[in-house]
């Protein structure tokens, strides 16, 4: 699906089931046991606070990664993201080095708006998002004008890959929701090109 009219400047593709379900139902069981979970800690409004859900960092050697404040220095490859890894470098013709996994418990758990805009990731990044799991809204808002927005529900084996200017001009955000939600785990892949050069000012 594309939004090319409600959001100018944007380049998003939503591929709704892109990863089979039962594939998918397989990669959440493995990252559940594979991933060292941790509760990232990142800077908001001048204090340091926790995350609210859990996360990993995984990567080559030299993806190391600032975001939100802090320094990330990633974890080695499970061998269960490996073949993943590849096939989107096959559908996007693209290379990525590292890959942010957030797991949210329910729905407390949240991500706040922010651009994926930092120097490493170059000028126009290409992200490659990957949903498993409970279905959450996945929120866009241009960051010149906040009252245009809009939102995407990505389900279980859902792509959504966010290119060209989409973190120029917007921001994206995964909100609370007071819902009963199951668990949902998130892997955006991404390209590191270079060690840090400047702190991300917002927090998530
Ligand atoms: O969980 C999501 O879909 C959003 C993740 C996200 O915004 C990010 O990793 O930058």
């Amino acid at each position: 699906m594309l939004f090319p009219t409600q959001l100018p400047d944007a380049e998003i593709h939503h591929l709704p089931g892109w990863l089979p379900p039962a594939e998918a139902d397989a990669l959440r069981l493995a990252l559940l046991t594979a991933v060292p979970w941790d509760v990232h800690r990142i800077r908001m409004f001048g204090r340091w606070v926790d995350s609210p859900r859990l996360s990993c960092w995984i990567g080559d050697p030299e993806a190391k990664y600032r975001y939100s404040g802090a320094d990330f220095v990633p974890q080695p490859w499970p061998p269960s993201l490996l073949p993943l890894r590849e096939r989107l470098h096959q559908a996007c013709a693209a290379p990525f080095n590292s890959v942010l996994i957030n797991r949210y418990r329910d729905g407390s758990d949240s991500m706040g708006w922010h651009s994926d805009d930092e120097p490493e990731l170059g000028d126009r990044p290409l992200i490659a998002s990957l949903s498993l799991g409970a279905s959450r809204r996945f929120l866009l808002r241009r960051r010149d004008d906040h009252s245009r927005r809009t939102e995407i529900m990505l389900g279980h084996g859902d792509l959504l890959l966010m290119g060209g200017d989409t973190q120029r001009f917007y921001q994206h955000a995964l909100p609370k929701t007071a819902r009963p939600t199951g668990e949902r785990i998130n892997l955006t892949f991404r390209q590191i090109h270079a060690p840090a050069a400047r702190s991300h000012p917002a927090g998530r």
